[in-house]
């Protein structure tokens, strides 16, 4: 039976399906030598140190399409299969910043607060808000989920732009400068992967070209958005709003951005339905078992697709 290092928490569907395949370790219990697989998730991945000290390590299988906690290159290099779970998730995340701009442009939650606090009763009315038609969106990281919030907006009718670092075969139009392109976009929606290459991106030159009538959605990775500039721009105007599902420092959150009128903030729910998170957790085991049945895998990483 290989032996199967479990790093964080797994359901007990999936549990089921690898106890009669695999010995599972915890990690407070487990000798490094005898591992030859990992089961991991996207914000615990596995430390430069953990890899390192598994000399006989085969395969990891990270739960979630993000990746960027574990070095992949280095796993390549070592002949180290990673897989993930993209596409699986595509749907429900798009929703989610669907949901997260719709919500901001409705002003949903001061409106429910109306409600709630007896506001509707004492004024009459709520303050108008905004529509959400026909707006120019701009999608920074088109891929699988940038696309599928590309074609989920289109009872909106909007305008899609995208910043990638190469253009797509895709009708909408393409900026190689994300700052020119927030210029043009009334909405910016994040959705590129964490990791060294995206760290802050969307600065404060971004959100200045985005606006005072602007809305930043992040439903990608805390780093790619400057969050001291975030707080700086929502609080003295120079953006509108934003609607956030990640954060620098997760599950902290700076208590200036919870204070904030002009934002509405998720914690890291974007996938987070009982069917997509059970078709997610399906996927991690799959893999795993495919590896030990042929030592072949249904989703690798890109940079283990050769192994
Ligand atoms: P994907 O298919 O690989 O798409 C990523 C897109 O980002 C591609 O268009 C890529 O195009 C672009 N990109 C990569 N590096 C970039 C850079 N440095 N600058 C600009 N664009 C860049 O990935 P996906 O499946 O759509 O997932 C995207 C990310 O969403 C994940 O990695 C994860 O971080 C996040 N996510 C969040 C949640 C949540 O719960 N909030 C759930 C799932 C995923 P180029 O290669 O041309 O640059
Ligand atoms: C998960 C995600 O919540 O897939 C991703 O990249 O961010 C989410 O779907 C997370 O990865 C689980 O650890």
């Amino acid at each position: 039976m290989p032996d199967l290092l479990q790093i964080g928490p797994i359901s007990e569907e999936m549990r089921a399906r690898l106890e009669p395949v695999f010995a599972i370790h915890q990690t407070k219990r487990y000798t490094p030598d005898d591992i030859t697989h990992v089961i991991t998730n996207g914000n615990l991945g596995v430390t430069p140190k953990i890899m390192a000290s598994l000399k006989n390590l085969k395969m990891i299988s990270s739960y979630g399409v993000g990746y960027e906690a574990i070095d992949a290159v280095e796993a390549a290099r070592r002949g180290i299969i990673v897989t993930h779970t993209p596409d699986v998730l595509n749907e429900e995340v798009a929703t989610t910043a669907v949901l997260l701009m719709l919500a901001c442009y409705r002003e949903m939650l001061r409106d429910d607060a109306y409600v709630r606090t007896g506001k509707w009763a004492r004024m009459g009315s709520a303050p108008l808000t905004r529509s959400a038609e026909n707006q120019t969106v701009g999608i920074l990281g088109l891929g699988r989920i940038g696309q599928a919030i590309a074609h989920k907006l289109a009872p909106w009718q909007p305008r899609i732009v995208y910043h990638a670092r190469n253009p797509k075969d895709v009708a909408y139009t393409y900026f190689d400068n994300l700052t020119a392109m927030a210029f043009e976009c009334d909405v910016l929606i994040c959705i590129t992967p964490g990791g060294s290459s995206t760290q802050g991106i969307v600065n404060a030159e971004v959100m200045a070209a985005l606006g005072p009538q602007g809305t930043l959605i992040n439903v990608s990775r805390g780093s790619v958005v400057d969050e001291p500039a975030l707080i700086k721009a929502l609080s003295n105007g120079t953006l509108g709003w934003a609607g956030l599902d990640v954060f620098a420092h997760e599950p902290d959150v700076p208590q200036a951005l919870r204070d904030l009128p002009n934002t509405v903030l998720l914690p890291h729910v974007g996938s987070a339905t009982v069917e997509t998170r059970a078709a997610m957790g399906a996927l991690t085991v799959d893999n795993l078992l495919q590896h030990a049945e042929n030592g072949t895998v249904i989703s690798p990483v890109p940079e283990c697709a050769g192994l």
